[in-house]
């Protein structure tokens, strides 16, 4: 599966897009550009304006607003990495060095500020309270999840429940919101509307639990990003509550060793790996992003068949099969 039908319905205007994401990242504050469009250059694949785009499209919107929105979403989606990479001590993204390396962490929260600063101004031009309300409440929800995920850490009592609820909220709300903007900016009914939430939602799911399935599962090469840098963080994902959960006394014992009292070497990464292996999971994780990926698929299939709701039906089997 590719995004490739996604990219070619929409690269008239993506390229509009683009534009739009490079005229606003602009400031005369030279520092500004220079750290936002590190991150922007990096070669992203734009997977949430996309789906802004075609879910507008997919409604018949013939306006200029879903533009605006898509380029809404992207800055929050690149405020929220800036953010991301200071509170997760991340050193590599897209196979470069994070802003955070080479500004340093203020510079990194603060030019994540600016963007968030100008998704918003974005927003008010569209002028349409609903897409507002739906993206100011998808930037909400997006700190709560990463606060809880935060309580949660490095706690291996952390169930299924309390990880679900973190990616749902870190993650799946802001496809879903990307996904929502669409019908409402092209004047869709509340059915339309929700079908494209479920759809987001149940792909932000399925996007996450790949996420952290690869970082344990898959190889800094094609990912960009360290293997291992859960591991190291403390933070608790599926593949590890799977691995715990299913251990013996003795393995449950190096689990809170390792991840409680934080001793995550490159040796004891090495053990968790063989035991999320040992007890198949990985391969549950990805089960479960499939799982997700169901749900997505049924909640678009109502709408009538046309090229946009075949290309959003191949991202979610992009989402679950991609290595980075
Ligand atoms: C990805 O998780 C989650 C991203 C949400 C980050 C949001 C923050 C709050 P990962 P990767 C930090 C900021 C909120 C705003 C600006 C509204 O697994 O593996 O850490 O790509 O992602 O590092
Ligand atoms: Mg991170
Ligand atoms: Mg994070
Ligand atoms: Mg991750």
């Amino acid at each position: 599966a590719s995004i490739k039908p996604l990219v070619d319905l929409t690269k008239a205007d993506m390229e509009r897009v683009n534009q739009l994401i490079l005229s606003k990242a602009g400031s005369d504050v030279q520092m500004i550009p220079e750290v936002a469009e590190h991150l922007i250059s990096s070669g992203g694949k734009r997977l949430r304006p996309m789906l802004t785009i075609s879910s507008a499209a997919l409604y018949g919107y013939q306006g200029d607003n879903h533009i605006k929105l898509a380029t809404s979403v992207e800055f929050l989606h690149t405020a929220t990495l800036l953010h991301d990479d200071v509170v997760d001590e991340s050193d590599l993204r897209r196979g470069k060095s994070t802003a955070r390396m080479i500004w340093g962490n203020q510079a990194s929260v603060l030019v994540g500020d600016f963007l968030l600063g100008q998704a918003f101004r974005m927003m008010v031009e569209v002028g349409s309270l609903e897409a507002l309300d739906v993206l100011s409440s998808a930037a909400c929800v997006i700190a709560e999840g990463e606060v809880l995920q935060l309580s949660v850490s490095k706690n291996m009592e952390t169930t299924e429940d309390d990880y679900l609820s973190v990616i749902r909220a870190k993650t799946a709300a802001l496809f879903a919101a990307a996904a929502e903007v669409g019908p409402i900016v092209a004047n869709a009914g509340r059915a339309e509307r929700n079908a494209l939430k479920s759809y987001g939602t149940n792909l932000g799911l399925a996007f996450q639990l790949v996420d952290d399935a690869l970082d344990y599962g898959g190889k800094a090469a094609d990912l960009g990003k360290n293997v291992g840098d859960d591991f190291r963080e403390g933070k608790i994902t599926l593949p590890v509550i799977l691995a715990y959960r299913r251990g013996t006394e003795k393995e449950r014992a190096f689990w809170r060793n390792a991840v409680e009292a934080g001793n995550n070497s490159d040796e004891n990464l090495e053990k968790a790996l063989g035991l999320i292996t040992k007890y198949g999971a990985l391969s549950d994780t990805i089960a479960r992003a499939v799982h997700y990926g169901t749900i997505a698929r049924d909640a678009l299939a109502p709408l009538p068949e046309t090229p946009w709701k075949s290309a959003l039906m191949e991202v979610i089997d992009f989402c679950i099969e991609r290595v980075n």
